[in-house]
Formats: C-alpha cells, structure tokens, sequence
C-alpha cells in the first residue's frame, strides 16, 4: 500500500509544518486568518471589504492569494494598498502548511491579520492546517443552500461562515433556516449574511470585522 503510506507521511508533515507556523504567527503579533470556498464564492470581494472595514479600525491587514494561475486578485489588494503576495499552486487544489511558511516570510509581515485566501475548493483545503488561527468559509447563496448537507468534512472544518452575495438571496430562493439546518447538524459557526458587490456599499462586513477585531485583541 505505498500509496497510503506516502498519503500519511505528507500529512504528517503538513502537521509539523502548520505547528511551526502558528508558533512564528504568535510571535509575530499576527492573526492568520484561512478564508475557504467554492470557485467566485465571493472570496476576494468579501475580503477587500473586511480589509478596509479593518483599516478603518486602524488594524493593518496582509494577503496572501492562492489561486492555480494569475495575479489577478493579488493586483486587486497590491492596488488597493494592501501588503499581497501571490501563490500559483499550478494545477494543486489547495494550499498546503509548507506553502505559507514560505509565502508568509516572502511577505515580511507582522502586528496584524494576514488573510489567506485559499484556492476556490470545497473539499481539498479542508484537509490541510495551515497554522491559522482562524477559518471563515464563504458562502455564497447562488451556491445553493444544501451545501452543508453534501460538503460535511468543510463545513465541519470551519469557525466562521460568512454567506455572500446576499443581495441575491431572494432571486436565488436561498432558504437560509434550511442552510443553517444543515450546519448546525455538524457545527456551531456563528453566520453572517453580508453582501459585498461594492465594497463602499458593503453590508454585513462589520459584524465579521467585529469577530476578526476581538480575535486579533485576543492573541
Ligand atoms: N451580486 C453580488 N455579486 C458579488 C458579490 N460579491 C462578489 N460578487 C461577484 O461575484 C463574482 C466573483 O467574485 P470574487 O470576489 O472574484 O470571487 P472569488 O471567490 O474570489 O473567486 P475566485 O478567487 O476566482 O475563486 C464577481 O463577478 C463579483 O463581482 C455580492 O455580494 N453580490
Ligand atoms: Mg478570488
């Protein structure tokens, strides 16, 4: 069975690797912040407007930017002036520890919140600890509202989830008792229903600003 050994044996490492990171964030004065979902879930729109809702709060915010290819979401931040750095996984469906021990060096980072956005991917990320201190999943409603039912190991990953594109809630039928049905059979997440099509008219952020605010506080 090599292929189960080797399986365990890179895991493993990811586990050493994730230790070693969350020990240099702590020393750093920085909350590391995993944001997970689906493909256009809504990530980066979310993410640009908690980082100003951050910003106005004077808490400096970093980005790390997973993706397969491009620099298109790091130019987002890069040009918003945001420190970013871009990670191109060149075909890998996630975001592994080793990754953000090296990403997160590159970045030159410390006393404030460094956000990661994952690669859009609801199953693979939910396997790999990255030393963060804290998971928020996007959600968005045109997803569906059974997603908590089919994707268990993600939503029972996560300590955040932040529904997107709420504006849209009614045109998409999204039954949100339904949805939170579903989490709760696996999860305590707090929800927040947000909507970030501008981030100027953002709605809904400030809650998840609230959280992240009194997280951060608290390392
Ligand atoms: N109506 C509406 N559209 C939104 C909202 N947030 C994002 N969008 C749109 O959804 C699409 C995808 O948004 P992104 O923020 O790029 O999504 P993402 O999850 O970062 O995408 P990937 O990084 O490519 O996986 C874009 O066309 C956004 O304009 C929202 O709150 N409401
Ligand atoms: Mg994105």
């Amino acid at each position: 069975m090599p292929d189960v050994v080797i399986m365990k044996e890179i895991k493993g490492l990811n586990e050493t690797y994730a230790e070693e990171n969350r020990e240099k964030f702590a020393a750093d004065n920085v909350l590391a912040v995993n944001i997970m979902g689906a493909p256009g879930a809504g990530k980066t729109s979310f993410l640009m407007a908690l980082c100003d809702k951050l910003k106005a709060r004077g808490i400096r915010s970093a980005v790390i930017e997973g993706d397969l290819y491009s620099t298109i979401d790091t130019e987002e931040f890069a040009n918003a002036g945001y420190r970013s750095l871009q990670i191109n996984t060149e075909g890998e469906c996630h975001i592994d520890a080793n990754v953000i021990r090296q990403g997160y060096d590159r970045l030159g980072f410390r006393d404030g919140v460094v956000f990661i956005e994952n690669v859009g991917n609801l199953i693979c990320p939910a396997e790999f600890d990255l030393g963060e201190g804290l998971r928020i999943i996007t959600a968005s409603v045109p997803e569906g509202d059974d997603k908590p039912y089919k994707y268990i190991p993600m939503y029972s990953y996560v300590d955040v989830v932040v529904l997107t594109k709420c504006d849209l809630k009614e045109a998409v039928g999204f039954d949100t008792e339904y949805f939170t049905r579903g989490l709760r059979a696996l999860n305590e997440a707090p929800v927040f229903e947000t909507c970030a099509k501008a981030p100027a008219d953002s709605w809904g952020v400030d809650e998840v600003a609230d959280l992240v605010e009194a997280k951060y506080k608290s390392i």
